[in-house]
């Protein structure tokens, strides 16, 4: 039974990832750091299969006590502060856990004495202002954020320690991914959310920033099998993963809206100034060609598939969240005083 160590477990692709390897028979550790309520919300499901092991990115003897713990054959290394907005609020920390904490990884695995396969979670992010499409690996980079340029930092020292110790260590270049366990902060998921609250009668106002940018999404769960589909070639490499398809921002708005049958939505939608970025990535489009060759990678989730599950989720956990709220006011108003 192999062992795999996954930083990032209680987010959204450390918890498909999980699912997916436990289903594959290893043994998985995750690493969660300390908080004061245990953010478990995405891997409730697997507490029971999961050794979880107390590590933080910003302290290194923390990460190789979590890989003599594990004793990981495989490290999947998805832990990060990974929201673009945040990175230009943070720029300081942003460099702290997502650029820096990579070296210490990659030099916690030096450090023991057993083979590691290593997998740095890269983003379609450091290609950034784009001068050609579609982004493929040999695309030149050019990020847009103290994210990207943090993240590409981390992609280059994944290939530094392949190129100069010869670490079976590969750095996967995704497009955005997504899915109902998707954070609420990042665009679709605050869009379905807001979507599935207007439908239900409870918010009558979605707040946008720039509707005309474009991305390449796909589905989360597509997403974590080319994360273990690389590990498992005979050669580290690097490997753009995508869908080839792009679609707008008010695309997606578009879809939702649709999909609660309402036509014409710009009296729900505004958009706001304070919610542009300092620099915007304006579009990104993946070219997985690679990935399909080597390991025949393709994903299964169309464009509509994503919008439609993710606002299904939503209804249906918002309905149940506005249950239980009337259930706790009934029992207080109940109450005898
Ligand atoms: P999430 O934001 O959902 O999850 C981030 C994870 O990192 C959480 O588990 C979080 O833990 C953990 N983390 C953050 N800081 C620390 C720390 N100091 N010590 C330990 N753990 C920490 O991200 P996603 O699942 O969406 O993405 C996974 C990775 O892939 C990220 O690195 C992201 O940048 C990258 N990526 C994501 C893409 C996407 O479209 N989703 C595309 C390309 C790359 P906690 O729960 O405690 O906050
Ligand atoms: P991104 O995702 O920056 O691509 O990073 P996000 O969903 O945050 O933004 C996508 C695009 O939507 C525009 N936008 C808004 N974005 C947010 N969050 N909120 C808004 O209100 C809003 N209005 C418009 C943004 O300007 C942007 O152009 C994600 C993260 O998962 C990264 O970790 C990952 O590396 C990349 O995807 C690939």
């Amino acid at each position: 039974m192999p062992n795999a160590l996954i930083t990032g477990i209680t987010g959204q692709d450390g918890s498909y990832l999980a699912e997916f390897l436990l289903q594959k028979g290893y043994r998985v550790y995750g690493v969660v750091r300390r908080a004061s309520t245990f953010n478990s919300e995405r891997i409730h499901h697997l507490l029971d299969e999961i050794e979880f092991i107390d590590a933080d990115l910003l302290d290194q003897l923390s990460l190789l006590r979590a890989l003599r713990l594990s004793r990981a054959d495989e490290v999947y290394n998805l832990a990060a502060m990974s929201f673009v907005g945040t990175s230009f609020a943070q720029p300081v920390a942003t460099g702290e856990y997502t650029a820096l904490s990579v070296t210490r990884m990659l030099e916690a695995i030096r450090f023991v004495d057993w083979p590691i396969r290593f997998y740095q979670a890269s983003t379609s992010e450091m290609f950034g202002k784009v001068q050609t499409t579609p982004q493929n690996e040999q695309t030149p980079f050019h990020p847009r954020s103290p994210y990207g340029v943090a993240k590409l930092y981390g992609h280059w020292m994944t290939v530094n320690f392949r190129e100069s110790y010869d670490l079976f260590a590969c750095s996967g270049i995704l497009f955005n991914h997504e899915s109902p366990r998707r954070g609420l902060e990042f665009v679709t998921r605050k869009i379905s959310h807001a979507v599935a609250r207007i439908h239900l009668g409870l918010q009558d106002k979605l707040t946008l920033g720039n509707l005309d940018a474009r991305r390449d999404w796909g589905f989360a769960g597509d997403y974590v099998q080319a994360m273990w589909l690389m590990l498992q070639q005979e050669k580290p490499d690097d490997y753009v993963i995508s869908t080839g398809v792009a679609h707008s921002v008010r695309d997606f708005v578009d879809a939702a809206f649709d999909y609660i049958g309402i036509d014409d939505w710009s009296p729900y939608v505004e958009t706001v100034p304070q919610l542009l970025r300092p620099a915007e990535v304006d579009q990104l489009l993946g070219d997985a060609s690679k990935a399909r060759q080597k390991f025949s990678w393709v994903p299964t989730a169309t464009f509509e598939d994503i919008v439609h599950s993710m606002i299904e989720h939503d209804i249906r956990q918002v309905a149940q969240a506005e249950e239980s709220i009337k259930k706790v006011s009934y029992a207080f108003t109940t109450q005898p005083c």
